[in-house]
């Protein structure tokens, strides 16, 4: 058996039912496969693959709060430190009720290569919770916040973790975990980011992931000969990620023109209205049903089981924007048929291994999401720059920084699946360009 498949059957071995890790480190070592074999037996020798699949650190911890009706609640709270080869653990926490530990692993896989690309020095990690903030008041929010703080703080700092957000934890979230952490180490430093503006955070860290996704799309369209300029854009999401997406879409003269949610999606074929999107969406935290009753243009769609939603819909670009593997090999075919040419990740791993390959193969661009999204944590970044020497940069200034970040992360990706012979193929680009920089860092600092 090759190194590459000896370790990830280990993989799946060691990890037990935990479906969504196992296919994010597929996707890695399969792309890797040229890099690993070209040097197999140093990395054998060193344990390479075994120690970057291995968390350096999973902290699991109990969660109690008390909700409006004084029952207490209990969750399961989760930490993964899983890579400090290039820099701190960096990487967003997610309250959702599917976290488990495995999507938590699976996150802060991804982690490591996003960070890696984005060219600044910051580690992979992932945290978050099975809370389901939907439907609570703040009060309970901040309650279940100040709680999983109480016991992640003793995990985290400035030069040791930094989390940030994700599914379900925005400026609201992150305001409550500041303020707890705060409080317990007696510190203000840029432990979260993420975080207002009159508290530490950065201009553009709010619009970053989707202004990143559509500033990577522009110039991998740009350099395959076409313009994000007229194209019909299919957005799913309808969160922070689908939100900026949506609005620097339009910007760029793209029309956006699907959005989506946990209970349904809307087709508007006038192009999206991002000022009601976000009022429903930001300000209300309520369904899409709501932008639907106040559009004349809209139609609205229960989700429904075994349907292709919002990839249904007739377009050039698609940017999957809501959650992992909601675009499924149907879906890929369904695009395929319509015309459409290219898909950018705005999400974490959102297509299956299946319907990439099937993309692929039909001479869709593809670029994945550690790519594509990493203009999130390229920005965080940068907001612990400015933490770490006391300013604030302008709106201007971040936003120039993340177009660049962007375009080289996408000519990085480019050259090097050119360099191994995989031209086209982001995927396997993103992922050696990735790796390299972390497995030089390892091999420099020894066995650790
Ligand atoms: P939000 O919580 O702001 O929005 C998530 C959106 O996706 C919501 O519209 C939500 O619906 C929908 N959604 C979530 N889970 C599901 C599900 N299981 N089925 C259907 N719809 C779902 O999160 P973000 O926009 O921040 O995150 C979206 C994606 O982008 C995630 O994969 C995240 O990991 C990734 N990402 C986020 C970054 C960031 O900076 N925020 C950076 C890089 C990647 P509803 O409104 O009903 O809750
Ligand atoms: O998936 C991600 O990159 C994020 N949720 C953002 C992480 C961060 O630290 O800003």
């Amino acid at each position: 058996m090759s190194y590459v498949d000896d370790v990830y059957a280990k993989v799946v071995e060691k990890n037990p039912a935990q479906p969504e890790f196992h296919q994010a480190v597929k996707e890695v070592l399969e792309s890797l496969r040229v890099v690993i074999e070209a040097n197999e037996e140093e990395y054998k020798k060193s344990a390479l693959l075994e120690r970057l699949t291995i968390p350096e650190r999973i902290i699991q911890f109990r969660v109690p709060w008390v909700d409006d009706a004084g029952q207490v609640q209990v969750n399961n709270g989760y930490r993964v430190q899983f890579n400090s080869a290039i820099g701190p653990y960096k990487g967003g926490l997610r309250f959702h009720p599917s976290v488990n530990l495995g999507i938590i692993k699976f996150l802060g896989f991804e982690q490591i290569f996003k960070n890696s690309l984005t060219g600044l020095p910051i580690g992979g990690g992932k945290g978050g919770c099975d809370f389901d903030p939907k439907g609570k008041s703040d009060r309970e929010v901040m309650a279940f916040c100040q709680s999983f703080m109480t016991e992640l703080y003793r995990h985290i700092g400035a030069d040791t973790d930094v989390p940030a957000g994700d599914i379900g934890v925005g400026g609201r979230e992150i305001g409550f975990l500041y303020g707890q952490y705060k409080r317990i180490r007696n510190v203000y430093e840029g432990v979260l980011t993420g975080k207002g503006l009159t508290y530490g955070g950065s201009l553009a860290r709010t619009e970053a992931t989707g202004y990143g996704l559509l500033y990577l799309t522009a110039e991998m369209l740009k350099c395959n000969g076409k313009d994000i300029k007229d194209k019909t854009i299919c957005v799913s999401g309808a969160g922070n990620v689908a939100i900026y997406a949506i609005q620097k879409a339009q910007q760029l003269g793209g029309k956006p023109v699907t959005c989506s949610d946990s209970t349904g999606w809307i087709y508007d074929p006038e192009g999206i209205d991002v000022a009601l999107l976000k009022e429903v969406k930001e300000v209300k935290r309520a369904r899409l049903s709501e932008y639907a009753a106040k559009r004349p243009s809209a139609e609205y769609h229960e989700k429904k089981n075994g349907e292709h939603g919002v990839w249904s819909v007739k377009c050039d670009v698609a940017l999957p924007c809501a959650t992992q593997n909601e675009l499924d090999l149907e879906d890929a075919k369904a695009l395929v048929a319509n015309g459409c040419f290219a898909v950018a990740e705005g999400a974490n791993m959102p297509t299956t291994l299946e319907a990439t390959e099937y993309l692929q193969k039909n001479g869709v661009l593809f670029c994945p999401g550690k790519a594509s999204n990493a203009g999130g944590v390229a920005t965080s970044a940068l907001e612990m720059s400015q933490n770490s020497e006391r300013l604030s940069w302008t709106f201007e200034e971040v936003d120039a920084k993340l177009q660049g970040i962007m375009v080289n992360i996408f000519h990085n990706l480019d050259e090097a699946a050119k360099k191994y012979g995989m031209e086209g193929n982001y995927v396997a680009g993103a992922n050696i360009a990735g790796f390299l920089k972390v497995a030089e860092a390892m091999k420099a600092q020894g066995i650790v």
